[in-house]
């Protein structure tokens, strides 16, 4: 509702007089328009002004519709000059003129159009020259186009065929007619809106109007924080970790040295992963400062030589590669640092999860950004097996409401043996792959200086697949990142996970 300017105030309060009092001595206001004419006030004013008095009872305003034409510029120029097969008509010499000349004495849409229409009137000749044909025309067009002009009705015909030229437009025209309401008065008094400490000491509030509580009225919006949501279904996994006793790694760091993110894991320095075309190496700063040096050493070994029964990849292992940083592709990376923590700390059976941001240098396309959440779980235990893998992740799956799994075995390198994990989605009435999983090799694990019989399960996903097919969204762009309509963010349904 945009504020009237003190001016305006007194021009509509002027109206409101004018038509309280004309409501005084008449029944009836039946035209608004004619009203407004006839006292010299703008209709517009005045259809604001009713509604207002409307909304108090002051008046009863029933709408009146009526259609009008109006000319548009084009029809406006010609009731003025003329139509222009009479504009060109009326430019040729009684003697005849070439039609180049004749052009050059009408403005160009006049020449063009009014050539054709008054060939097609059969008003002239054109050879030798362009000369009349009739002896006079009568410009009905023009009349009609004034008669518009001056509000007077016209055949449907010729209104169809000025409305064809394009020359007339369609206005429909709205007033009221205007009756005393249910608490007219001659003058409007302002309605009181509170019920002030002020009116009641002085009683004046036995005399005041008060205004009717409009109960539909909808509060100040509240604008609060929102959740975006992906946190909300990040909250959703955190309560079933927590409520199957993980605890959360701390993943406050995006940034790492290829060292945890990679050759920790037993993955090669020459796998493809490693290249930039997969993964964000960082300029500054390029090389991570610090390094646990013995243990460095035992990942050297195990990559070239290997070890506790593994014959190692047999490559000559450069510590300048692990010290390259990189934007972490996997929270996988966390997991091995935490893992190196348990070994030196000594160890006990853990059970550990992390959901934060991992980054890889792939093509965007429907579902996958540069960017996503990976959801990992880790289980380390001693006498661990695959049948724990398979029940943990039955359990964790089961309170996402997936039941059915299925695994394929997949490949991971530091993961042996590895699972993709499958479920059927009777919506999409297809199997989806929910995710990754593995036993972590002891390649990875006894550098470390884990002992021998302690075995380490892991699974991981992405936050954003659950996400979007939780919140029906098609393309992850809705979902996350800088073309993200905050509509979505605002107002977006409540999605429990494992509700089916
Ligand atoms: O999330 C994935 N799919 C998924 C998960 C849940 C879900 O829930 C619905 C409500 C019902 C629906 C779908 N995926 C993993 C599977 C695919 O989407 C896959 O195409 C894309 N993957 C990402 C990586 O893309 C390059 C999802 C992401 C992923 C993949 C693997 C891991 C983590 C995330 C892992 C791991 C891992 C393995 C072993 C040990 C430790 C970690």
């Amino acid at each position: 509702m945009v504020a009237l300017s003190d001016k305006e105030v007194t021009k509509a309060q002027h109206v409101e007089e004018v038509i309280l009092s004309h409501l005084q001595t008449h029944e009836e206001i039946v035209n608004s328009g004619e009203f407004a004419k006839a006292n010299g006030l703008e209709h517009d004013l005045l259809l604001s002004v009713v509604q207002s008095l409307h909304g108090f009872n002051y008046v009863e305003a029933q709408d009146i519709k009526k259609e009008a034409w109006v000319l548009t510029e084009e029809g406006n120029s010609y009731a003025t000059l003329g139509s222009p097969e009479v504009q060109v008509y009326k430019a040729i010499p009684l003697e005849g003129i070439s039609r180049e000349d004749l052009q050059k004495k009408l403005d160009v849409s006049v020449f063009k159009i009014g050539f054709a229409k008054a060939m097609g009137n059969k008003w002239l000749e054109t050879k030798p020259l362009v000369s009349r044909k009739v002896s006079n025309v009568e410009d009905q067009v023009q009349q009609q186009l004034v008669h518009i002009r001056n509000g007077q009705d016209l055949a449907a015909a010729d209104i169809d065929a000025l409305k064809k030229r394009k020359l007339i437009i369609p206005l429909i025209w709205k007033g009221y007619s205007i009756r005393k309401g249910t608490s007219y008065a001659p003058k409007r008094t302002k309605a009181a809106t509170d019920l002030t400490r002020e009116v009641l000491q002085r009683g004046t509030w036995k005399d005041l109007v008060f205004k009717d509580y409009n109960y539909n009225a909808l509060g100040q919006p509240t604008e609060g924080g929102h959740l975006h949501p992906l946190l909300k279904v990040r909250a959703q996994f955190r309560e079933i970790f927590l409520e199957m006793g993980f605890e959360e790694m701390p993943t406050n760091n995006f940034i790492e040295s290829s060292f945890w993110n990679f050759d920790a894991l037993f993955q090669p320095q020459q796998h493809p992963a490693r290249d930039s075309h997969d993964t964000f190496f960082l300029q500054v700063p390029e090389k991570a400062q610090f390094l646990p040096e013995d243990y460095l050493q035992r990942v050297k070994e195990i990559h070239e030589h290997g070890g506790y029964g593994s014959i190692g990849y047999g490559y000559n292992w450069k510590r300048e590669d692990a010290e390259k940083n990189v934007l972490r592709t996997h929270t996988t990376a966390v997991s091995s640092r935490m893992l190196y923590k348990l070994a030196q700390d000594g160890f006990t059976p853990k059970r550990y999860f992390s959901i934060d941001r991992v980054f890889r240098n792939e093509a965007v396309d429907r579902t996958h950004l540069a960017e996503f959440h990976q959801i990992e779980g880790v289980v380390c235990d001693r006498g661990l097996t695959l049948g724990d893998l398979i029940g943990v992740l039955n359990e964790f799956f089961s309170r996402l409401g997936i039941r059915k799994l299925r695994f394929k075995p997949a490949y991971n390198p530091y993961t042996e043996p590895s699972m993709e994990i499958f479920s059927y989605h009777d919506t999409l009435k297809k199997w989806v792959e929910v995710g990754n999983s593995g036993m972590f090799r002891p390649e990875m694990l006894l550098p470390m200086g884990l002992p021998e019989d302690v075995s380490v399960i892991a699974w991981g996903l992405s936050l954003e697949r659950p996400t979007m097919i939780l919140y029906g969204i098609d393309n992850i762009r809705d979902l996350f990142g800088h073309k993200v309509d905050l509509k979505l963010i605002k107002s977006n349904p409540i999605c429990r996970l494992g509700m089916r």
